[in-house]
């Protein structure tokens, strides 16, 4: 990459490891107050750490490295011109400047609303406009990302658009279209009640606006963990892509089931039809097959490269894969451990198993396995190439090895913390509470010994931030000069042509319009029309209050 280029994707990446600090130090105080036996400094509110931890590591960590991650793919890939790049920078400091607005409102006490900030929580109206910025500055970076495929289409017709170019695109579509939601309830909703200009608000259009947005959010986080798997691991170990077809459908489908699905969120809240939940549970076992067709393509991969290579039996071609290489292991760490997560989300989203695990803290193991352990190690995975060909240096032995102990204390914290959650989800532990033992209650005695589990899993996985850190600051600034390699993986030569009908985006946005309106019309109007007394759809005009 260019220097230009490459000093903006790092100001992304800077913001990902500062807030990576910040949001698990707060993680750390988390599972400490948990055990009962540890209580804040300062006055400082346990629901102030917690928010500070979701948004910090969920919205902001998360959203910085996958715009700064897609921008590198994008410019390597189709490249970028001046005016872009501008608008590329314009996105940084717009999203930025909404995160320390929001970040200071949480910091002062003033949003202790939690990331998911349901009604009636209401946070200082600073805390909402600056979620405003982020979203966008983030629609400025889809902006970016479309003009530049659609500039190397007109410059390359008759070629299909590369691979990760044509993922990037897909993940956009999926956050502009998912994020309007999240806009409508921020810009109708909280900020007139927040600056006291209604004083009611319609809750269940609130949550259904959010859960809108906040399943297809997860997938957001998603497919620049399955970018990688698909369009870079191959070329670390050696290999080809499997086929790029199959990754272009597995992309599609995601853009068509990722939206339609947010009432697997809400199946116990009262005043949505079960109808329609069950059609949404229905179109959430549709999601995931492409993450199915992704495992049978990464083993394929795996396998196939093996072989090539020479190794025979069973199994050679699974103990020869590059176990010391830590740009393969972290993301191969995290696709094990997508194996037991995505078995608990098939749990959650199965209907009535749902009420047993329903706001209790399983579902917090859950997206400590899914997000921060199979994102987040690929994540980390990519960091070890992507930070040094951004600086101009080279990953060492010393830092490989260094990062290949950061995966293992990585996987034995989430062993212990996520394993402890699923546990004591099972027998009632609520999520989003601090410690109590709810007066001598016995159910809660039992749950005592998996939150000390969850603080011993939390201390090590601080240890396993700080060594990030130092090895995210070791190769922006200490490892040795160098070129380091931006591994894209290549078609097999003779592969099958992949079929036009994966790249004709009309068609493909257009149904996913078609099955958004389908699943969320009616109930919407039904939630609108039966709304209790006093809750206007959006709070405007003004609500009497009741
Ligand atoms: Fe989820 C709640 C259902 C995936 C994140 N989820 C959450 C929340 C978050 C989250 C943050 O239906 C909490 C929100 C809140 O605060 O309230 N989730 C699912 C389903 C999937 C799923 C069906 N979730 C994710 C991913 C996330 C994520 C991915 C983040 C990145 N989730 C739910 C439901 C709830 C929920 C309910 C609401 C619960 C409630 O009541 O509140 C599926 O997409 C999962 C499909 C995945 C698979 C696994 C495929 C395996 C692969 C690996 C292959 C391995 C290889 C290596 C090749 C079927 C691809 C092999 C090597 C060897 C050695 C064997």
């Amino acid at each position: 990459l260019k220097k230009q280029d490459s000093s903006m994707v790092m100001a992304f990446m800077w913001v990902t490891f500062i807030s990576l600090l910040v949001g698990g130090l707060m993680g750390l105080l988390q599972t400490l107050v948990r055990t009962g036996k540890f209580n804040l400094p300062f006055g400082i509110g346990y629901y102030q750490i917690l928010t500070v931890h979701g948004v910090v590591l969920g919205l902001v960590l998360t959203t910085f490295f996958i715009v700064g991650f897609q921008f590198a793919l994008m410019i390597k890939t189709v490249g970028i011109t001046t005016a872009q790049r501008k608008w590329a920078w314009a996105s940084f400091w717009v999203m930025l400047i909404g995160t320390v607005a929001s970040a200071t409102m949480i910091l002062l006490g003033k949003a202790n609303v939690l990331y998911t900030f349901y009604a009636p929580l209401k946070a200082h109206p600073i805390f909402y406009f600056g979620l405003t910025f982020v979203v966008v500055g983030s629609w400025i970076a889809c902006f970016v990302n479309f003009n530049q495929l659609f500039k190397w289409k007109k410059k390359n017709p008759g070629k299909h658009s590369p691979l990760l170019a044509f993922m990037v695109v897909i993940n956009m579509l999926i956050w502009l279209i998912s994020t309007l939601g999240v806009a409508a309830t921020v810009l109708l909703q909280f900020i007139p009640w927040s600056l006291g200009l209604v004083d009611s608000m319609n809750i269940l259009v609130s949550r259904t606006l959010f859960w809108y947005f906040g399943h297809p959010l997860v997938y957001f986080w998603l497919l620049p963990a399955y970018m990688a798997w698909y369009g870079i691991l191959p070329k670390i170990i050696g290999g080809k892509i499997f086929s790029d077809s199959l990754a272009r459908l597995a992309f599609l489908l995601f853009l068509l089931f990722s939206i339609p699905v947010g009432f697997h969120h809400q199946l116990l809240e009262p005043g949505i039809d079960p109808f329609w939940k069950y059609l949404q549970v229905v179109l959430t076992f549709a999601v995931v097959i492409p993450s199915l067709l992704t495992a049978f393509s990464m083993f394929a991969t795996f396998e196939i490269t093996g072989r090539q290579k020479g190794y025979t039996g069973l199994f050679g071609w699974f103990k020869n894969l590059p176990w010391k290489d830590v740009r393969f292991f972290a993301p191969f760490m995290g696709m094990v451990a997508f194996i037991p997560a995505g078995a608990g989300g098939l749990i959650n989203a199965s209907y009535q198993l749902n009420q047993v695990v329903h706001n209790t803290i399983w579902v917090t193991g859950h997206f400590h396995l899914t997000l921060a352990t199979t994102v987040i190690l690929t994540f980390f995975g990519i960091s070890y190439w992507l930070v040094p060909v951004l600086t101009g240096r080279k990953l060492n032995k010393k830092i490989n090895n260094l990062g290949m102990i950061q995966t293992v204390v990585w996987l034995i914290g989430m062993l212990f913390m996520s394993g402890s959650m699923h546990i004591a989800g099972l027998l009632g532990a609520p999520r989003r509470s601090a410690f109590s033992n709810y007066q001598g209650s016995e159910q809660a005695a039992e749950w005592i010994g998996y939150q000390y589990g969850q603080a011993i899993g939390g201390s090590i996985l601080f240890i396993g931030i700080l060594l990030m850190l130092y090895i995210f600051i070791y190769m922006a600034f200490l490892a040795p000069k160098g070129v380091e390699e931006f591994p894209i993986a290549e078609l097999p030569t003779g592969a099958e042509p992949t079929p036009w009908v994966l790249e004709n985006w009309k068609l493909w946005v257009g149904i996913a319009v078609v099955l958004i309106l389908f699943a969320y019309t009616v109930p919407f109007i039904d939630i609108i029309q039966n709304s209790p007394p006093g809750s206007p759809p959006f709070g405007w005009p003004i609500g009497n209050g009741s």
